[in-house]
């Protein structure tokens, strides 16, 4: 945990969110500006600033973010119609809270390209 870092403040309770799913490892909760009518974070308890700083020792905790995403999706609904999962990454990527986030988006069309 980084005492700078607003997710690392949300994982650990200090700083309120609106939760789906707690574990040892793994925390989710609401995004607070959602960009579809399902709109969820999954985020690692342990402080990585994007997916290109993992590395090899992360491999077991980037397999929990996605089973944990997937269950959660699964548990609101998506998973018959379809959802998407986004790791922005960096700068260029949209990135804008620098801890590793995967963004569950669902309930309405996808469109593609992504802007
Ligand atoms: P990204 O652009 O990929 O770094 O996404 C960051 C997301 O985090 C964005 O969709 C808004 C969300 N967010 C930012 N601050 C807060 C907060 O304090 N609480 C919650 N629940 N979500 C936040």
């Amino acid at each position: 945990m980084t005492s700078q870092c607003l997710f690392c403040g949300i994982a650990a309770g200090e700083i309120p969110s609106d939760s789906v799913y707690s574990d040892e490892h793994v925390y989710a909760f609401r995004d607070i500006n959602p960009a579809a009518p399902t709109h969820i974070l999954v985020i690692p308890r342990k402080h990585l600033s994007r997916v290109s700083e993992a590395s090899s020792d992360d491999e077991a905790l980037l397999g929990k973010i996605l089973l944990a995403a997937n269950n959660i999706a699964r548990q609101e609904g998506l998973a018959e119609d379809g959802f998407r999962l986004v790791i922005n990454t960096g700068d260029l990527g949209g990135q804008t809270v620098h801890h590793l986030h995967l963004h569950i988006l669902g309930g309405r069309q996808m469109q593609w390209p992504p802007g």
